[in-house]
Order: structure tokens, then sequence, then C-alpha cells
């Protein structure tokens, strides 16, 4: 990889958006308010306190339920083009069946849209992002194949109530993260451990709800709203530990990459075939007559096939990659409690590590996954929808400033050397929230929020005021600002 200094340009190109993130559940709170129903985190987190760091829970969060005029404002001294936040559909339909609308749940989405467009700033709307209605889990959520049809129903929906101001959408958020870790390892709601059954079930219905929903808005919905719409994939960039490891290397890509995104945006449509084989092998090997990993029939393969309008990817981290040892257990996520990959993860010790347990810092790491992605989809239009860094705290974030100037060079880089068309990028995240397992003890905000003030007080970070130059100056080019350290609480 090139170094900064044989850049041409600091500079973004012309049209390149800047944006900042959150999600429904991590901010809103209010989650019992009017007549939203229970989704699975409200369930997951009330039921299993002892899952989640310091018994945390959503019930209040940021209070964006309340405060979201605040959260606009905020929005608005960044200076970003979009924000992308998501909707929660207990909130909007809390049957979970298109049969009852929330007449309070609909009225909050519609203040919040209408709120960023009166200041210039496009909504970027998840249409999902984990929190599914408990009812809908009851009936087997995302392992339940009629859950394609309740999603399907649930985007008419939200297309119909806001398709006429909201031009992007992104279906479902990190099928694989949420399919391994609700399925697999069992850490995030609804917490099963069905790694050999529930996570290929939840793998194959998250991706044909998603292309149900885009076929929907492309058929009827399109052609009065001209929006776009796709769904996003997370990835830890894996590297080879020895060279001649670029097999094992690229098996690894498959799992976490190409599982969810070779049936969507490949030529050929339907599963990589490195992960059918592997994925025989493994049931195999545990004893099972045929495969479980679901096939696909021709019409499913088709009814995926070009279900996407832009590539969106959510980057933060790097793991190296080496064959396993004869029964060496595999290392981390995803492929730890999985199938048997023969595959063993590690971080390399010059990534520095942070606040959360799972990341490492190696900012060149954008860059070839979108090298990667670019070499196996095609020069797609490219989103960076999340990328962020977790600290512990404190208002003068040196370490995130270095993270986000880092990737955002390793962007460029990617624009410029390599020719990837990265058209925009995201910042996760707006504000400190509630992070899944980690409660709020690491933060990811821009703006600090103080969990103890009864209207959840906002402050910008230095960070803050960094991303805001850089997307004023719509370059890199601008002075990183001066840290005091802060003043100890003792
Ligand atoms: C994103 O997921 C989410 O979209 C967002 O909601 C979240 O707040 C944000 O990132 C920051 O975490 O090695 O078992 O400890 C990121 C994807 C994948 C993060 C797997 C943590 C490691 C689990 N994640 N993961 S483990």
């Amino acid at each position: 990889v090139t170094t900064a200094w044989c850049f041409v340009d600091l500079s973004f190109p012309p049209g390149f958006k800047f944006g900042v993130a959150s999600s429904a559940y991590q901010v809103e709170g209010a989650w019992n308010i009017s007549d939203k129903s229970e989704s699975i985190w409200d369930h997951f987190s009330h039921t299993h306190p002892e899952r989640i760091a310091g018994a945390a829970h959503g019930d209040v969060a940021c209070d964006s339920y309340r405060h979201w005029k605040r959260d606009i404002q905020m929005v608005h001294e960044l200076g970003v083009h979009f924000y992308r936040f998501s909707i929660s559909w207990p909130r909007l339909m809390p049957t979970g069946f298109p049969n009852y609308i929330s007449e309070d749940g609909k009225q909050y989405y519609n203040k919040l849209i209408d709120g960023l467009l009166a200041k210039g700033i496009q909504p970027l709307v998840t249409m999902y992002h984990w929190d599914l209605p408990q009812r809908l889990q009851e009936l087997g959520g995302w392992t339940n194949p009629l859950v394609t049809d309740w999603f399907l129903d649930y985007a008419r929906t939200v297309f119909s109530l806001y398709g006429d101001r909201v031009k992007t959408w992104i279906t479902i958020n990190e099928p694989l993260v949420m399919c391994e870790m609700s399925y697999n390892d069992g850490s995030m709601a609804p917490g099963i451990i069905s790694p050999e059954v529930g996570t290929y079930l939840c793998n194959k219905h998250t991706l044909l709800a998603h292309a149900k929903a885009w076929r929907l808005y492309d058929n009827e919905f399109r052609h009065k709203y001209h929006g776009e719409i796709s769904l996003v994939n997370h990835m830890f960039w894996y590297e080879a530990v020895m060279s001649g490891e670029e097999e094992i290397t690229e098996l690894a890509q498959e799992n976490s990459a190409g599982r969810y995104s070779h049936p969507i945006f490949s030529k050929e449509g339907g599963w990589p075939s490195s992960i059918v084989d592997a994925l025989a092998l493994n049931s195999k090997r545990q004893g099972y007559p045929k495969s479980n990993f679901p096939s696909l029939t021709k019409e499913e393969i088709e009814l995926m096939k070009g279900t996407y309008d832009f590539y969106a990817m959510n980057h933060y981290t790097s793991r190296q990659v080496r064959k396993s040892k004869g029964g060496e257990k595999f290392g981390s996520w995803p492929i730890n409690d999985g199938p048997d990959l023969d595959i063993k993860l590690s971080a390399h010790h010059s990534w520095a590590r942070t606040a959360a347990s799972w990341f490492y810092v190696n900012p060149p790491g954008i860059r070839k996954q979108l090298v990667w992605l670019r070499k196996h989809y095609g020069n797609l239009k490219f989103i960076i929808a999340e990328n962020g860094y977790p600290s512990s705290g404190g208002k003068h974030d040196p370490d995130r400033i270095a993270y986000l100037h880092d990737n955002l060079e390793q962007i460029l880089l990617a624009i410029q050397e390599d020719g990837v068309n990265v058209t925009a990028y995201t910042v996760w995240s707006l504000m400190d929230n509630f992070e899944w397992m980690d409660g709020y003890k690491t933060k990811f905000g821009l703006f600090e929020v103080d969990f103890n003030s009864p209207e959840r007080k906002r402050t910008p970070r230095a960070s803050a005021h960094y991303y805001r130059k850089v997307i004023k100056a719509h370059s890199l080019d601008v002075p990183r600002p001066h840290y005091r350290p802060e003043p100890s609480s003792s």
C-alpha cells in the first residue's frame, strides 16, 4: 500500500457525501411509550440482564424519542449531508403486521424526516437494525421462511409512508452480524444457540427478505420516488499470516463478505461455491446426512440476483488468518462456535487495541476490502455506511480523530490510486449510545452523552469539530485540533 506522501490531492471528489449514523434501539428509548410493542432487544435485555455489561438496556438510552430536535441540531452542526437512522418496526407496527399502524410511531419518524429536510439534510433510512417485534420472534423470527413476507409488508408500509421524502434506503443492517450473534453464539437477541441450523436459515431468509423489499421498491415505488435501495454488509478485512495461505484467507472472506454478497452482487448469483463445499464437508463431519447449508432454487437465485442500487459496507477492523493446526479452536468471531473451516484468526501485534475487545486498529484494511469487493462484484457505487472508533470516554479524543483521518486517507487512496468508486462515508456514531452487549461502556459518539442527566445532555467531542472541518473543506487538508489532557476528575 502506498502512503500519503504520493497523494495528488487531499480533497474528496466533487459530489462525495459525508454522513453520521445511529440506530433506533440504541438511541430512541421510550421502549413502552404509547402503543409501541416489545422488540427482541427489549425482551432480551429485560430477561437476560446478565448478558449485557452493567445489566444495561435501551429503555431510555439517549431518549431520542423526546430529544429528536436536539439530534437534528447536532447533525446540522456537523454539517453532514445525510443522517443515517433506523425505523423501529415494533414502534411503527406494534403487531408486527400491517393490520395496525401506530399513529405516534408514524408521526415520530415524520417529524424526524421533515426536521432533517428542513435543514437540508438527507435522511438515509435503515429499515431494520436488529429490533424485531418480539411477537414475530415468538413465531420463529428470522428462522421462519414466512419472515420474508412479514418483512415485505413492513417494507410496503415504510415506502408508502416515507418514500416521498426518503431517497436512500437500507433494508437490513449487517445480516451476517445479526445472524451469527443471534443464532450462532447467541450473544445478541434473541440469544438462541443454533450454529448448525438457525444461523443458516437466518442467512437465507435475511437475503430473501432484502430481495423481496428491493423488488417491491423497484416495481411499485421507484417510478414515483426515484430513490435507491440496498442492504449493508459488515466485514472484517482478513489478511494471511503467511504467504501461501491466500486460499484459506479467501475462504474467510467468502464466509463473511461472500455469503452475504455473492447472491446479490455477483453476475452468476447464488452462494459462493467454496462455502457450499466447505459447509457440506462440515455438516458431514458433524454427522448430518446432508448439508445444513440451505440450498437455493433457481427461482430464489433469480429473485436475489441484482437486487441492489449500491454496495454499502460497514467496516471497523481486521484479522489475521492462518490454517488451524489439528484440533485447534478457531479464534475469534465469526469463526468461533460456527463451522469448522480450519481457520484460525488473530490480530497483528502492531495493530493498536481499543476500548472494545474485538477492535484493533488497521486503517489499510478498509482500502484493501474495497479493492476486494470491486474485484469480486465490479466497480459498483460504494458507500461506507459505518466506520468509527470506540473509546472509554472523555471529550478530547485524539485516537478517534487519528482513526477517522487514517481511514479517510485510505478511502482517498482507494479512490485515487485504485479507482474504486466510493461515493459516501458515514461515521458511527452521532453520539454515545447503547452499544449492545457492551451496554454504555464503550463510546462511539462524536457527541458525548451524559447518561446521568435527565435530558441526556449531548456535548461535542474534539472529533466532532474535526469532522465538521473535514466536511466543510471537503478535504483532509485541515489542521487537527490541539489537545489538552482532560483534568482528572479526582
Ligand atoms: C456495528 O456492528 C453495528 O451496526 C452498530 O449497531 C454498532 O453499534 C457498531 O457496529 C459498533 O459496534 O468478537 O464476539 O466480541 C459492528 C459489528 C461485529 C461488532 C462483531 C462486534 C464482535 C463480537 N460487530 N463484533 S466478539
